[in-house]
């Protein structure tokens, strides 16, 4: 079952890998056959290769929308060579024989997901592209079909393994790859149309939304990953429009949407709102008169980790928070939008992704969010209690000062995003300590003490920044060690659900330090 290398035809839009993987290909004796563009590149390269034009007597017409949809094509990539008649036609007609097909598709999603006019987008739907890749892949008895570069090197490999063949087995996983590539790009290319028609599309049902695009992989390397939106138009991650940047991975649409969300829950009309994530969780938050103000207000919460960290803002962002933001590494911006002059300064980082949404989410929405558990999926109403909403109760002796209570609202309303157990410490607008994902309170409220211990010490500052801050719970202290804990840390007032058993016994450890705290009622679990 190994069919030697003959003749080669390369067809791809994303050229990364093509001229080496040509070299080696030629230089294990394959003729190399290509169209436009592919054959100018490895022209210029140095190296010879026919047309396709020459295989099928005709010129690229109608501006390349048909180059390869040809007889002489297909019948080399169809023909079953064992087949006597298949074989006459062959000869008859003059159909030298493609052993291996090279081919990567108009990119459509990219080029859908960039905004592009209606004629853009349909003009990147490939359609030679796909009929050779289907063509080829199922004349996989025969041909052999590479529509990935990350996969020419194993093409090389296996050459070189076979003496210039290559195995049916192999051919087949190659072929498998190929047709779940079109089978992808036909799922974008039809959710697109039935988005576009407002029709339902049949993978809709299926993942409860359209396939958007298909990530390189999930949250690890190993795993295959997909993005589905069904058409709500709620500005954020899979309605935004990105400016520039590469392609956003599993994790970068999972932290961009916890960022973002996070962002909304900040009125513009009363303060620039500034959210940094990291794994889902922020590891700093802030509120300024500016962006820039907040921005640098965030970072200190918690420098190292704001390395590499997914940046939302709930205005449009401007050239000096932008020339703020840059200094720090970082991998995605979202906002409700960005002036000129700011991403200007943004397209110096070309790797830096900027997305613009239009407005910010409405944190008191309805709606449902999933979570797939083995056998099913867990469905329930998003999490839309806005603190500002809550009949709050002061249960201690000393009421809150009003500086006090603005940073206890601030505190539970960044609670509200931190995974469980969740301890935020907040100052004059800015969290100074945030302790995400503990399976004890008490661990989550002494990592938060941590962390701004090291930020204080990063900044060269004697005292931490918890001295005469304020502290939130998502969910009520189930004893008074976690309270004492943040009492200890400096924290003055507390605000948490309230809800315990043993409330009054937290609530006597409060009064006998002197410390304010407020009950909302509301738990801010998220898992
Ligand atoms: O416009 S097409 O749908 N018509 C074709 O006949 C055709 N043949 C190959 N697109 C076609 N292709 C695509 O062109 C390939 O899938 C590949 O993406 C691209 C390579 O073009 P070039 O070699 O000119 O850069």
């Amino acid at each position: 079952d190994l069919v030697p290398v003959r003749r080669a035809l390369l067809s791809v839009f994303d050229k990364t890998g093509l001229i080496d993987f040509a070299r080696a290909l030629a230089a294990a004796g394959v003729e190399l056959v290509s169209t436009g563009g592919t054959a100018k590149a490895i022209t210029e390269a140095g190296m010879a290769v026919r047309d396709v034009s020459e295989l099928t007597g005709f010129p690229e017409i109608m501006d390349g929308r048909v180059k390869t949809l040809h007889p002489s094509v297909h019948g080399a990539l169809l023909g079953v060579r064992d087949d006597p008649e298949h074989a006459l036609a062959m000869r008859k007609y003059g159909i030298e024989p493609i052993d291996l097909v090279v081919s990567n598709l108009y990119p459509f999603e990219e080029v859908r997901r960039s905004g592009a006019d209606y004629a853009s987008i349909v003009e990147n739907i490939d359609i030679g592209g796909p009929a050779m890749i289907r063509a080829s892949a199922k004349n996989h008895a025969y041909v052999a079909i590479v529509t990935d570069p990350g996969d020419y090197a194993a093409v090389l490999n296996a050459l070189e393994m076979n003496i210039g063949s290559l195995s049916l087995d192999f051919r087949k996983k190659l072929a498998a790859k190929a047709l779940a590539r079109t089978a992808t790009y036909d799922a974008a290319i039809s959710g697109w149309f039935a988005e576009a028609l407002e029709i339902e599309h049949p993978t809709w049902r299926a993942f409860g939304g359209r396939l958007a695009e298909v990530m390189r992989y999930g949250e690890n390397p190993h795993q295959g990953a997909g993005f589905y939106v069904n058409g709500d138009r709620r500005p954020g991650v899979a309605t935004a429009r990105q400016l520039q940047g590469k392609q956003l991975s599993y994790n970068n649409i999972n932290d961009t949407d916890a960022a973002f969300e996070l962002a909304g829950e900040f009125d513009p009309n009363r303060s620039a709102a500034v959210a940094i994530i990291k794994h889902a969780n922020p590891c700093g938050v802030a509120e300024g008169t500016s962006l820039k103000a907040a921005y640098a207000k965030a970072v200190a919460c918690d420098p190292v980790s704001a390395f590499g960290g997914i940046v939302a803002l709930n205005r449009t962002l401007d050239a000096e928070a932008a020339e703020e933001i840059v200094k720090t590494f970082t991998e995605v911006i979202i906002a409700p939008d960005a002036t000129d002059e700011a991403a200007a300064i943004i397209a110096a980082k070309r790797n830096l992704r900027l997305l613009v949404t239009g407005g910010l989410p409405d944190p008191r929405t309805a709606g449902t969010t999933v979570k797939s558990v083995s056998g099913g999926l867990l469905v329930q109403g998003r999490d839309n209690a806005v603190v500002d909403d809550l009949n709050l109760k002061v249960v201690t002796k000393r009421a809150p000062t009003p500086a006090e209570m603005a940073d206890l609202k601030f505190a539970f309303r960044v609670a509200k995003h931190v995974k469980s157990n969740a301890i935020v410490y907040a100052k004059d607008g800015a969290t100074v300590g945030i302790g995400a994902g503990q399976m004890s309170r008490v661990d989550s409220s002494r990592i938060a003490a941590r962390k701004a211990i090291d930020a204080a010490e990063t900044a060269g500052m004697a005292e931490p920044l918890t001295k005469g801050s304020v502290v939130a719970s998502d969910a009520f202290f189930p004893f008074a060690d976690g309270l004492l804990s943040a009492i200890e840390a400096g924290a003055t007032a507390v605000i948490q659900p309230g809800g315990s058993m043993r409330d009054d016994d937290v609530i006597a450890a409060a009064d006998e330090h002197g410390v304010a705290m407020v009950f909302t009622g509301v738990r801010h679990f998220r898992h």
